[in-house]
């Protein structure tokens, strides 16, 4: 981006910045008790629960997941919807870590899906119902639409079911999952949060943020510090990890899935994920996380810290690369 337009960025995200910020912080206080209690309670294996307990989760008819879950062409009409009348949606933002998630989790399954982005301001482009958060996804298909699905550790474990064993489950996953989820994003918000010109450097050069997304991302920023050491940070200490110095928590807390990485490599010199020769939905969340910040001096200093390392986190990150983009 040429230095004025890169300059005429940070004005106009610095000068919408008090207006939106007052706007996020009030939407902050008022609505995340209710989000909140539609969240705590989701399972990272929804499907033991049975169709009753999904769908609590589907905004529109509740009929349609127990008859999309038990129809007998799901992976078809998942992998091959009608993209003109019938699409996969995606609603997600850009920069989210559970947006993230969910698309590496669809890039790495070839499952198609057309982006709606929503406005990080105001939730603008969210589909209407009571839950107001990111990602969610509509499930489309070759002759009629699916459910609309929410949460993101929800939606790849539904999306996966119809995948059986050709996605490898170990007998740690969950709590891989569990870990990137509550762990491994709460400090890179954290450190997205705090690190405030990185971040300003990150979204004013993000090649798939518009210019008018930009300028709302960077207005959003003092709202991501406020978040970060009012909400996410004390969440994390409530589950008994140290917030004092996030950064190296981080790296340590990277360092133990590297170490996990290793364990399999030890096995054979084949086993490049987490699932040995394929990709588990713990290798799909970890790495779909870390994507949010990927072009963020943050993913830069990991790779490097890794290079420095085993080297172990650096090579499945590529490996993954060639998973999602081959
Ligand atoms: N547990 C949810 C969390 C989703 C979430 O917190 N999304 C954020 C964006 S990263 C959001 O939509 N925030 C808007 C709000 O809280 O109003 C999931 O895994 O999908």
């Amino acid at each position: 981006m040429p230095f004025y337009r890169q300059k005429l960025v940070y004005v106009a995200g610095a000068s919408s910045l008090v207006g939106i910020t007052c706007f996020s912080a009030s939407k902050l206080y008022f609505s995340r008790p209710r989000d909140h209690s539609n969240t705590q309670h989701l399972p990272i294996s929804p499907l033991k629960d049975g169709p009753t307990r999904l769908q609590k989760l589907a905004h529109n008819d509740s009929s349609l997941i127990h008859e999309w879950l038990s129809s007998t062409d799901i992976l078809n009409s998942l992998q091959k919807p009608n993209m003109q009348s019938n699409p996969n949606i995606l609603y997600q933002m850009t920069t989210c870590p559970f947006c993230n998630k969910v698309r590496t989790f669809l890039n790495t399954h070839r499952i198609p899906f057309k982006v709606v982005e929503v406005d990080p301001v105001g939730m603008k482009g969210v589909p209407e119902g009571s839950y107001k958060k990111v990602p969610q996804f509509q499930i489309g298909g070759s002759t009629k639409s699916g459910p609309l699905i929410i949460d993101s550790s929800e939606i790849v474990t539904i999306l996966s079911s119809p995948f059986g064993p050709r996605i490898p489950k170990p007998s740690d996953t969950d709590q891989w999952r569990s870990w990137a989820n509550d762990v491994l994003s709460r400090y890179i918000a954290i450190e997205v949060g705090t690190n405030f010109r990185s971040s300003c450097k990150f979204i004013s050069s993000h090649p798939d943020l518009s210019l008018s997304s930009k300028v709302k991302y960077l207005g959003a920023g003092i709202l991501m510090f406020f978040a970060a050491h009012k909400v996410v940070a004390p969440k994390l200490e409530k589950l008994g990890y140290d917030t004092t110095n996030t950064r190296a928590a981080l790296l340590d807390e990277l360092e133990k899935w590297s170490r996990r990485l290793e364990q399999n490599q030890l096995k054979s010199e084949k086993y490049l994920f987490h699932g040995e020769e394929r990709p588990s939905l713990a290798d799909t969340d970890v790495f779909g996380t870390l994507q949010s910040i990927r072009g963020h001096k943050i993913y830069a200093d990991i790779v490097h810290f890794s290079e420095n390392k085993s080297g172990v986190l650096s090579e499945w990150m590529k490996s993954m690369d060639r998973q999602v983009m081959k």
